[in-house]
């Protein structure tokens, strides 16, 4: 939308100034009628991480009236900072944010907000003092994401339990909800005993280095509380190459119910998982859509989550979900 004006101004210069024909606008004129968004995504961390994105991608494409410019943080909330600023300097029509972590925005947002740029944000949480500085935000309940996992050990599992918690990426919404979660189940049960914690950064490498280090340090355990998939599969490895068997010996929980995790509790190694979905393109296109009508979208909405254990799963509902 700001690209027409842009081009239009630039024509109307043109012809004032007495120069010759206006040099023709750096965009076609399909170009010119897309709506630009830029997209500032965590990285590509998890299966969940990807899904997110190509969710965003099919969402956002050309086809549907867009043009996407996706940056990949790494993981960095520097390098999102930058990216927004550069997405402001493009004079972008929408600025989507997926924020590393909850907290360090207020600056980058105010400036999005002098640009006159609508800030979306996504899945995870940010810690602002002025709700104003973004228009809305669609994601998770972490805690009761969290809650969902402690009530299915109180059904499910006899103490007295020794757990071992792999963490997200320390100051991340999904990683602070589902730390208070276990925390409060620890709280309230004298026979649950946390034997580690310790960050994985959500991915399946680090997650397969702390259950090493939990395994060489000799610290018995029998439950497992993945923070997300990648760490449970990294997890996964290190029992099996230590001659122990996930899912029997070890309880492993997780959170994502990304399509390769429910398989593995169709094989018996996870034995809970908690959906977090991630599949927030069509929600994101939507709201956009809303915003281009004059609409005003709901300042906060939490998607519906279930979760999974071999007595709710079987393939065709794996096949059904979409990631
Ligand atoms: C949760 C999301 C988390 C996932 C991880 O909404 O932020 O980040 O649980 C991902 O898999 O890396």
């Amino acid at each position: 939308m700001k690209k027409i004006v842009a081009a239009i101004i630039s024509i109307i210069l043109a012809i004032l100034l007495g120069g010759c024909s206006p040099k023709a606008p750096s965009v076609t004129v399909e170009e010119q009628d897309l709506i630009v968004v830029g997209f500032s995504q965590v990285g590509a961390e998890s299966d969940w991480r990807n899904a997110n994105t190509i969710s965003m991608e099919k969402a956002l494409s050309v086809e549907n009236g867009y043009r996407l410019i996706l940056e990949d943080a790494q993981q960095k909330q520097q390098k999102q900072i930058t990216a927004i600023r550069n997405f402001i300097n493009q004079g972008v029509d929408y600025i989507v944010l997926a924020p590393t972590t909850e907290t360090g925005w207020d600056t980058v947002l105010a400036e999005a907000k002098e640009a006159g740029i609508p800030v979306i944000i996504v899945d995870r949480m940010i810690e602002t003092s002025d709700l104003d500085l973004f228009t809305c935000w669609i994601g998770s309940d972490f805690r009761k994401e969290g809650d969902k996992a402690v009530e299915w050990m109180e059904d499910h599992l006899k103490g007295p339990l020794r757990i071992v918690h792999l963490q997200g990426n320390i100051g991340s919404s999904a990683q602070i909800g589902r730390t208070k979660g276990l925390d409060a189940g620890i709280g309230s049960h004298e026979d649950w005993q946390l034997v580690f914690r310790e960050s994985g950064d959500f991915t399946q490498a680090k997650g397969q280095e702390l259950v090493e280090k939990v395994l060489a340090k000799e610290i018995g355990f029998n439950v497992i509380y993945s923070e997300n998939d990648n760490m449970a599969y990294g997890a996964i490895d290190a029992l099996k190459t230590a001659g122990i068997k996930p899912g029997e010996d070890v309880t492993i929980i997780s959170f994502d119910a990304s399509n390769h995790a429910l398989h593995l509790i169709l094989d018996g190694e996870i034995n809970y998982d908690v959906e977090c979905n991630p599949l927030h393109g069509p929600r994101v296109q939507a709201i956009i859509e809303q915003l281009e009508r004059g609409e005003t979208p709901l300042k906060f909405t939490y998607v519906e989550e279930v979760s999974f254990d071999i007595s709710n799963l079987a393939e065709e509902v794996i096949e059904s979900r979409g990631y």
